[in-house]
């Protein structure tokens, strides 16, 4: 039997201000696109408050919320539309664990640029419903 071929997916993908400030956009969409995923959506802004605050929702009262939404606005950042089979685990893969210290193995996104669990360079989203919600919050008119 052979196998089904994965459905396409989509997920929101932001390169945050830090890749931004230190280079790495063009790194990490070739890095994107060597896995085979596809750029659906670009655009390079500095996020609004209100959707800073949308998109982090889940983390509000956190400790550390106040300096993530700070550091999220502080600068341009790349967000980005990425689709292909299984695209939400995939770009996760490349971005590795969320500490770029401890979680991210070398190879990832993270674990080859990172230091710091707050400044982690990307964001992919964890779930398909999430990827939902997120490109209607940054990219409304797709
Ligand atoms: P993820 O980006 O790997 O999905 P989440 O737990 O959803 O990780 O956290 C969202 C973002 O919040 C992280 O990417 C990171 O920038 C920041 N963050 C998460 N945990 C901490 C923390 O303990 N200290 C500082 N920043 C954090």
């Amino acid at each position: 039997m052979t196998e089904q071929p994965a459905t396409q997916e989509r997920t929101l993908v932001l390169i945050k201000p830090d890749a931004v400030a230190r280079g790495y956009v063009g790194e990490i969409l070739a890095r994107i696109e060597r896995k085979g995923l596809r750029l659906a959506a670009l655009e390079l802004k500095v996020a609004p408050n209100e959707v800073a605050q949308q998109h982090y929702a889940e983390h509000e009262g956190r400790p550390f919320y106040p300096s993530l939404l700070e550091f999220i606005t502080s600068g341009p950042l790349v967000a980005a539309v990425v689709e292909g089979p299984r695209a939400v685990a995939a770009f996760r893969q490349l971005a590795g664990g969320t500490d770029p210290v401890e979680k991210a193995i070398p190879g990832t996104i993270r674990g080859d640029f990172g230091l710091e669990t707050q400044e982690n360079l990307v964001h992919g989203s964890d779930s398909v419903e999430s990827a939902e919600r997120e490109i209607a919050l940054w990219f409304p008119a797709l």
